[in-house]
């Protein structure tokens, strides 16, 4: 009998870019690969779950992408090279520093007219230099992926693809399972065609538990990678028994932990030997520190000892 990931692929269709996404997958991960680089997936945002093939509405979550982005940049700066899979318009690693209304402030019209020129406000030059030159960096080294999904569908098409490209990587491969993917879908063959008519009175949505993907990445796909997942919870009691349980049950190598509220400030490493709280200190928040920047140092320390431990 298949098992519940298997059928999942099977009655459901990929998404109409995956066959495009998947060949730039492969000529990243075959190019870096090649070069030695180690890769990094990180993955972002949250998923939407459709209610209609011609979607009017969907059941969506509170993820905005800011842990993803934000670490996809630390391990660039640690030298990996870094498949971004996130949510379409959600946050991006560079771009996220100047969301919105922050970016035309730093601008000045000179003139109006024939001649205008646009400037960088003066003060702003030394925020956005920095993070300008580390882009460009990324993207003239070729060392960044982008790519996106949308609905849960579309992202549990791309992460299998991803995971066979890396597969080759071996121990070189690192998994950041950073999104908010939807725990609830409702499969294919039981979503109506077109738009849910209020006419009927108001509607029973019935949603089904989506297929737990850590079982068949941790184990099939790639059995080599060194796989960090993470678990959100909004009551604090549960958390490290949660994580605890999904590191027992998919046997990869670390889950961090995090509470809804404390997210920026707090999260917490659970191995399965250990449990242990990283966070910021009140200057390191007063400096505008990111607690990204501490998680991905201690990732790659443990990433580079996993590698090593595999040389002799
Ligand atoms: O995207 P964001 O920065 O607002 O939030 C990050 C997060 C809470 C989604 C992430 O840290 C996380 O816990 N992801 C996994 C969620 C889960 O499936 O439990």
């Amino acid at each position: 009998m298949a098992s519940h990931w298997e059928e999942f692929y099977a009655t459901h269709l990929p998404p109409s870019d995956f066959e495009d996404n998947r060949m730039l997958l492969k000529e990243f991960c075959d190019r870096h690969n090649k070069s030695g680089d180690r890769i990094v997936l990180v993955t972002s945002g949250g998923t939407t779950v459709p209610l209609e093939h011609n979607t009017v509405r969907f059941v969506d979550n509170f993820s905005a992408g800011t842990r993803g982005a934000a670490s996809a940049e630390y391990f660039l700066e640690h030298g990996y090279a870094v498949i971004f899979m996130h949510r379409l318009k959600s946050l991006e690693p560079y771009t996220r520093h100047f969301n919105g209304q922050k970016f035309m402030d730093m601008l000045e019209l000179n003139d109006r007219g024939p001649n205008t020129t646009i400037t960088v406000k003066p003060d702003s030059v030394d925020v956005l230099a920095p993070i300008l030159a580390n882009y460009k960096v990324a993207q003239d080294n070729g060392k960044i992926l982008y790519v996106t999904f949308t609905t849960v569908s579309d992202y549990f098409w791309l992460l299998r693809s991803a995971c066979e490209c890396l597969q080759p990587l071996g121990t070189k491969a690192l998994l950041y399972l950073a999104a908010a993917v939807s725990d609830f879908y409702i499969p294919s063959n039981q979503m109506p065609t077109h738009k849910i008519q209020s006419g009927a009175g108001a509607p029973t949505i019935s949603l089904q538990l989506v297929p737990k993907l850590l079982a068949p990445l941790v184990s099939l796909w790639v059995p080599q990678a060194y796989v960090v997942s993470f678990k959100l919870e909004t009551d604090e009691s549960i958390l490290i028994t949660k994580a605890r349980d999904s590191l027992n049950k998919y046997k990869h190598k670390l889950v961090i932990g995090n509470i809804l509220q404390t997210r920026r400030q707090k999260v917490v490493f659970v191995t399965p030997e250990s449990s242990y709280e990283v966070s910021l200190t009140r200057d390191q928040m007063m400096n505008a520190m990111e607690i990204e920047d501490l998680i991905v140092s201690n990732i790659v320390i443990g990433h580079s000892d996993y590698i090593g431990s595999f040389k002799y």
